[in-house]
């Protein structure tokens, strides 16, 4: 057993001082330094430099890695010409994206602090990297495909790589369903999914863009043209209200949210689902700002994510935390930077129902270890001072173990 003390902690709610934790595998207990010491007298004790944070690793609940390749080839500023651009370098970029970006992506993660994240994965192509990868991974596996004569054959598909996915399933390897988007994904598809799979974790972009609205609500806007040229489909598959009926029952994390209306969003609290917010993506593919304030009204929980680098230009956390404080421009700093530190860790262990996430008895030890440029003047700037200058983590472990 280790203990690791610290002059500065953040147990996944609260930030505290002269704290520390002792553990294996799994977290055994929280407490004074001398106290620890002297309930367990046999661990191994590690006293951290003061200008450090020990914090539960982060959890990132949406990343796309199939996309890694992305640097200058996708178009950024519309969602419309981002989802052409997509289509046309679609092969290109995933043929380009092998075992080596894979990697690469998930060292940048891990580099980071990341300590779980939610690959959401169209071909599977990237199952026996995230299989290998240190982390926790919950697997979305996704369906995607809104023409009726296909739907057997895009269920048989999705079910191949579903199973696969669960012959991998371990206490770091979680299999798990994403449908791509009620724009995109055929309502008996949907059905067919839920009642085989519904008890597995669930992801859906939903109401990204203006463009999504629009057809969804309207049948109009620039995805008119686009479903009658591309696939001969005049009308959306369902109202977005139709959509989240789909998946009542269910606690799904619901990507993006940016245009979805109050109505919509009290849906979305009434029935327990959980937004995760891509606050660089949303810039990047001229998706406008989520309405924070409004999320957090309605007490909808809400997680960041950094979507895949088909939207972005890194994985890490902090980044996106960093653009979501300056995205924000009207929320409070402190309380804004405590949220985002809670978004990313418990908040995001309890919508995917992880035993991480917080400092507490019984978890997973998945632990992260954050320098401080300087020591700081007062306990409340400190998640903001952590947000502002963390970059990379000083220590990782998973369960227990050390990565970094
Ligand atoms: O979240 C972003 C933007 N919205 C929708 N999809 C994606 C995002 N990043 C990657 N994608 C993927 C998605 O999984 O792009 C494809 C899907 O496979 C879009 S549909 C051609
Ligand atoms: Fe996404």
């Amino acid at each position: 057993m280790k203990i690791v003390a610290a002059k500065w902690l953040f147990d996944g709610e609260t930030v505290q001082s002269d704290r520390a934790v002792a553990f294996d595998e799994k977290i055994v207990a929280l407490g004074a330094p001398e106290e620890l010491k002297a309930e367990y007298p046999n661990a191994k004790f590690f006293e951290l430099d003061s200008r450090t944070v020990l914090m539960p690793g982060l959890v990132n609940p949406h990343v796309h890695l199939e996309f890694g390749a992305n640097t200058t080839h996708l178009k950024f500023g519309d969602f419309m010409q981002w989802l052409e651009s997509v289509i046309a370098h679609r092969d290109e970029l995933t043929e380009a994206c092998k075992a080596g970006c894979y990697k690469r992506q998930i060292d940048a993660m891990l580099a980071s602090g990341t300590t779980t994240f939610g690959a959401v994965s169209s071909y599977g192509k990237e199952m026996r990297a995230c299989k290998a990868a240190p982390q926790r991974v919950v697997f979305f596996n996704e369906a995607i495909g809104s023409q009726p004569a296909a739907v057997d054959a895009l269920y048989a598909d999705f079910e191949l790589r579903l199973e696969e996915s669960r012959t991998m399933a371990s206490e770091r390897f979680i299999p798990a369903v994403a449908i791509h988007a009620p724009y995109s994904v055929h309502p008996v598809l949907i059905k067919k999914i839920l009642k085989n799979y519904g008890d597995l974790p669930l992801s859906a972009h939903f109401m990204e863009s203006p463009a999504e609205k629009a057809w969804l609500e309207r049948g109009e806007g620039p995805f008119k043209p686009f479903f009658e040229n591309f696939l001969k489909q005049t009308a959306p598959l369902c109202f977005p209200e139709e959509f989240l009926q789909l998946l009542k029952g269910k606690r799904a994390l619901l990507t993006h949210a940016v245009h979805a209306d109050e109505k919509q969003l009290r849906m979305i609290a009434e029935d327990g689902h959980t937004i995760t917010h891509c606050p660089r993506s949303n810039r990047l593919l001229g998706c406008g700002r989520m309405k924070l304030e409004k999320v957090e009204e309605l007490q909808i929980p809400w997680l960041l994510g950094t979507d895949g680098l088909s939207s972005n230009t890194s994985l890490s956390l902090w980044d996106e935390m960093r653009a979501a404080v300056m995205m924000h421009c009207n929320a409070e700093l402190e309380n804004i930077s405590l949220e985002l530190l809670k978004a990313v860790t418990s908040r995001a262990a309890d919508a995917l129902d992880l035993p991480v996430g917080r400092l507490e008895r019984g978890r997973w030890a998945d632990l992260i270890v954050a320098p401080l440029p300087d020591d700081p003047e007062s306990p409340g700037q400190l998640p903001l001072q952590l947000i502002l200058h963390t970059k990379r983590v000083e220590h990782l472990y998973i369960q227990g173990e050390k990565h970094v």
